[in-house]
């Protein structure tokens, strides 16, 4: 008792030394509520989060179409702080995991942080502070800005002649509308990524017709999704030991097998991934036409990995077609392929996937010397180390430039970013600092070695995906999971040039 004492008394003298810093947060999602909940355990009382929606959960508050599963096993796919023994399957519904992040969010008192409705259209780096400003008129100034505006957020929308024509309901896959019942209707699906392959899985026997517009076959593992038990779950919650057992276990198979194969270090798991879609396709398909038409002539891997085991024996449903033609326009009955065929259609559905490059494009980002953050990634978005852009002082990224995005856990990226993060404001804190920002020829050092470790990633062996961005470049991290948490563990502090308050 009284040892604890002395360590709170402790704990309260060393807080009065530190600088106080006022941080503002960009985005309510898992990063952002991350984010908020351990600044706040690291003694940060001023903490404000601008969410340009009228919810939290980010890409679990938009994405509400049926069938919507996370490719990443449930138990991995949580946060550090908050094990959740109760997930009802090995790959949750995209509802569950919206709750699991609303739940924390409430119990740790998050949601009187944000200021919804709130989209931050401008901020300016003045005498060691950004001003920042948001669509309802809010202008406020904070020593530190974090963002946490999500990646796969932004809808891409496909600019098919006559679109707009269309007389049915049309809507983007992040856009559902539920207010339509599927039941009998003819409903046309472009897009073969993971979010089409989930909706064919879910919505093929409630419709007359589904017709799935292919451009590029994908390669899909056939994990089954089985559901925990009851007694599961009891023994997760009773032996927090045991969930822990299984969380590190999922760890070393994600992190270690498929995340070190898809950046060119296991020839082995990369090969056993592929054998595993090449088999899940041969089992499953057994019409020799449309088999072919589902075959890619690229890696496993190249693109982002789709896990289903509903969509093969779903597209091979007498109900529904595989469309390879490719799309000549959209009229008000349909879509004409270029074949001159004409699919009718009640309803179309754009599963044409998300532009996750745009960061705070958006936004009008104006650094140090009056540089724009927009003019500055003017050919391609790049960071030092994922985290901080010289010139843009206390500007931390979570999901940055070259974040891992491949199929992983979003929230132990963002937890390791934020750790990272947090060092960084702590020499803000206690050294009192004005400003940290990354040097710029470190920061062109580590993006030359980034750029040469890139081709020897499955993602550059031969295909398009949303991993590219309009330059050519590749936005993810290609090295292995473990080297981006050894890299993140601690800031390198001659890697960064500092002001004194
Ligand atoms: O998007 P995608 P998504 N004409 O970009 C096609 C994550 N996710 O929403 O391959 C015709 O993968 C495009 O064709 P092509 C997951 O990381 C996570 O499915 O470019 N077709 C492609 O088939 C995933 O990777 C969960 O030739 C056009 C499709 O649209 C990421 O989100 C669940 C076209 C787009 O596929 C994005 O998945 C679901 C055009 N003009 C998704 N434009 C989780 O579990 C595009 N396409 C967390």
């Amino acid at each position: 008792m009284v040892k604890n004492k002395v360590l709170i008394a402790q704990k309260r003298a060393k807080m009065t030394e530190v600088r106080s810093v006022s941080v503002a947060i960009i985005g309510a999602g898992a990063g952002g509520i991350a984010a908020a909940i351990k600044l706040r355990e690291a003694g940060i009382d001023s903490i404000s989060i601008f969410e340009k929606e009228n919810d939290l959960g980010g890409t679990w508050r938009d994405n509400t179409y049926p069938g919507l599963i996370c490719d990443v096993p449930s138990h991995l796919y949580r946060y550090s702080f908050a094990p959740n023994p109760d997930w009802s399957r090995t790959f949750s519904p995209g509802s569950e995991i919206y709750k699991y992040v609303r739940g924390v969010a409430e119990e740790y008192d998050v949601e009187p942080l944000i200021s919804y409705d709130s989209e931050v259209t401008r901020l300016e780096y003045i005498e060691s502070r950004w001003h920042l400003h948001t669509n309802k008129g809010f202008q406020g100034e904070f020593d530190v800005v974090i963002s946490a505006v999500g990646i796969l957020h932004h809808p891409v929308y496909p600019d098919f002649e006559g679109l707009d024509s269309f007389a049915g309901d049309c809507f983007h896959s992040a856009r559902w509308d539920h207010s339509m019942s599927l039941i009998g209707k003819r409903i046309g699906i472009i897009g073969t990524g993971s979010t089409a392959v989930q909706i064919v899985g879910a919505v093929v026997d409630d419709v007359e017709k589904l017709s799935l517009f292919q451009r590029t076959p994908q390669w899909v593992l056939g994990a089954p999704n089985a559901f925990y038990s009851d007694e599961d779950k009891a023994r997760y919650r009773d032996e927090p030991g045991e969930m822990e057992r299984a969380y590190n276990s999922l760890a070393r198979t994600l992190n270690h097998g498929f995340a070190a194969a898809v950046v060119g270090e296991n020839e082995e798991a990369l090969m056993t991934m592929q054998a595993g879609c090449q088999q899940n396709l041969d089992e499953n398909i057994h019409d020799d036409e449309l088999r072919r038409k589902l075959t890619p002539d690229y890696s496993a891997g190249c693109k982002r990995l789709i896990v289903s085991d509903l969509f093969y024996p779903a597209i091979s449903k007498p109900n529904a077609e595989l469309v390879t033609e490719s799309i000549s326009r959209i009229e008000p009955d349909g879509i004409r392929t270029a074949d001159g065929r004409l699919h009718e259609l009640d309803v179309l559905v754009l599963a044409t996937g998300f532009d996750p490059h745009r960061f705070l494009a958006d936004s009008e980002v104006i650094g140090r010397d009056g540089q724009t953050l927009n003019s500055t990634w003017s050919e391609g978005n790049y960071a030092y180390k994922t985290i901080c852009v010289p010139g843009f002082p206390n500007l931390f990224f979570l999901g940055g430039p070259n974040s891992p995005i491949g199929n992983f856990s979003y929230l132990l990226t963002a937890e390791t970013q934020y750790s990272y993060i947090e060092q960084l404001i702590s020499l803000l804190r206690n050294h009192t600092l004005a400003e940290v920002d990354p040097k710029p020829d470190v920061t062109d050092e580590f993006n030359r070695t980034l750029k040469k470790a890139i081709p020897k990633t499955v993602w550059a062996s031969g295909c398009q995906s949303w991993y590219f961005d309009k330059f050519g470049n590749i936005g993810s991290w290609p090295w292995t999971f473990a080297r981006f948490e050894e890299e993140l563990a601690q800031p390198v502090l001659s890697d960064f040039q500092y002001r004194n308050c």
